[in-house]
């Protein structure tokens, strides 16, 4: 049978620069599929959707919000024709009650062997409105290496450059960070994968530059210096999110070819400036991710604040606004108080205000964003600052003899 799997497009944010990296559950989930199923796979940020495609069934998967609307309208599009869509994904979780207004079925939680009964049930005319499995994990083994193969990987590069490929080491995550989703997604207990499987995964991608996604490295020391061990015979390049602050972790990290992180940057304390050095001591770069919104951030405050972003060299930023996405304690704080004024999911997509800000009107914090974006970017702007940090890749793919000119065809 022919399974059409779609990842809707999203509006990218204002004043970032325009790329696009290979999605990474749908690659996921499609490693799962029953063996005598036929995938076709279409990400719509890189190319069209064909609405006549010969499909038995359609899958969408929805990882952000403002992917919703895009994916009820290509789900509308061929249950018109008569074809069953089901929905899964992160997004499909977070606003799953809507979204079985918009398929025949919704999927909720992790793929890894439970898509056998999903496709058995749709054969025998079966199907279930929703197959929840929210807070039943299962087995962190049974997850395998994600199937790329579906991929149209020549659609991913960046002027010529191939983007990195996505994959993961574990789920879950410890913390429990205010404007996130992932508690109620991936559950508070970290779930690392078995090294030689994860492993074997890093060896698979014919690509050496990653993108490790999991939610934060810094969740166990121990497993964190072995992960890195184990990769550092292959050699690979990689971005990850952050990485404990500790001497042996970091040092283990840049021998396993980590090139820069992610670090959230919560204010302009002597904390944060020595954790963005230390970085940088053992050879990290760090792009900054800055949220901007907070019910203590005035005008005053945002631009005290890049200046000390601009003193502390980070390589790159991104500035975002704080958006209550469901299931967040951002969103039940704003919710209960009434402050929360737009929920068009279109504009969820972090560049947009969509709430009454404390110490602002929704105009000023919105001018701050495009403030911050321009004055970072002012002296040197983003393409150059990419550049560089190209170059650091560069760099240490030719000193271990990785590096693999690219040239666009
Ligand atoms: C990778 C990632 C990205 C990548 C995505 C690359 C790409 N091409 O898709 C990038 C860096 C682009 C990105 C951007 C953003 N992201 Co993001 N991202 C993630 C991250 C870290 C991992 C997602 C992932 O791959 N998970 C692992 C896979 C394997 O899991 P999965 O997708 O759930 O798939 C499983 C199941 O859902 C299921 N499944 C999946 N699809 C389907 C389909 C069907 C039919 C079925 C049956 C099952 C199924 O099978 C899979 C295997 O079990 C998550 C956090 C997280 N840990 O989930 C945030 C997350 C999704 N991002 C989030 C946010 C906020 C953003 C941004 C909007 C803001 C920002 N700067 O972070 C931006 C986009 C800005 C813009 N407008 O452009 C939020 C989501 C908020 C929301 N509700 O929209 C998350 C949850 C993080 C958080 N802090 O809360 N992100
Ligand atoms: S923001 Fe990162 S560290 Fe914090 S709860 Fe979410 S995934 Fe975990």
């Amino acid at each position: 049978m022919n399974f059409l799997l779609i990842y809707p497009k999203w509006e990218k944010l204002d004043r970032q620069t325009r790329f696009n990296l290979p999605p990474h559950g749908p690659v996921v989930m499609a490693a799962s599929l029953p063996a005598d199923v036929e995938v076709k796979f279409i990400d719509e940020n890189v190319e069209p959707v064909d609405f006549e495609a010969d499909a038995d069934f359609v899958g969408i998967s929805i990882m952000l919000s403002a992917q919703l609307r895009r994916g009820w309208e290509i789900a509308a599009a061929f249950r018109a024709r008569g074809i069953k869509v089901i929905l899964g994904g992160i997004a499909t979780m977070l606003h799953a009650q809507e979204c079985q207004a918009h398929a025949d079925s919704v999927f909720l939680g992790e793929a890894e062997g439970r898509l056998g009964r999903v496709f058995d049930d749709f054969k025998a005319g079966r199907l279930q409105q929703v197959y929840d499995f929210m807070g039943d994990m299962p087995p962190i083994e049974t997850v395998g290496t994600a199937r790329r193969s579906i991929l149209n990987r020549e659609m991913y590069n960046y002027r010529g450059i191939q983007m990195v490929d996505l994959v993961h080491a574990s789920r879950g995550c410890r913390f429990n960070c205010y404007p996130c989703a992932v508690r109620f997604l991936g559950g508070r207990k970290f779930r690392p994968r078995p090294f030689d499987k994860v492993v074997e995964e890093l060896a698979s991608i014919d690509n050496n530059r990653l993108f490790i996604v999991d939610n934060s490295l810094a969740q166990d020391k121990e497993w964190e210096k072995q992960l890195f061990r184990e990769m550092i015979p292959l050699k690979k390049k990689w971005c990850a999110h952050p990485i404990e602050d500790d001497d042996e972790v970091l040092d283990l990290a840049a021998q396993a070819g980590a090139w820069f992180v992610y670090q959230t940057i919560f204010d302009s304390s002597n904390h944060i400036r020595d954790r963005i050095k230390r970085y940088h001591d053992y050879g990290i770069a760090v792009e900054g991710s800055i949220l901007l919104g907070l019910d203590y951030h005035t005008e005053d405050y945002i631009k005290r604040w890049m200046d000390f972003l601009l003193e502390i060299e980070l390589d790159m930023a991104e500035f975002t606004i704080l958006t209550p996405f469901p299931h967040t304690k951002t969103y039940d704080d704003l919710n209960n108080a009434g402050r929360i004024s737009n929920r068009d999911w279109n504009d969820y997509n972090c560049g947009k205000v969509v709430f009454q800000p404390a110490l602002m009107t929704p105009e000023k914090l919105q001018q701050m964003y495009y403030y911050c974006w321009d004055r970072f970017y002012e002296e040197e702007p983003a393409n150059y600052k990419m550049f560089k940090m190209l170059k650091k890749v560069m760099d240490k793919e030719k000193a271990d003899g990785t590096y693999k000119p690219r040239v666009r065809a």
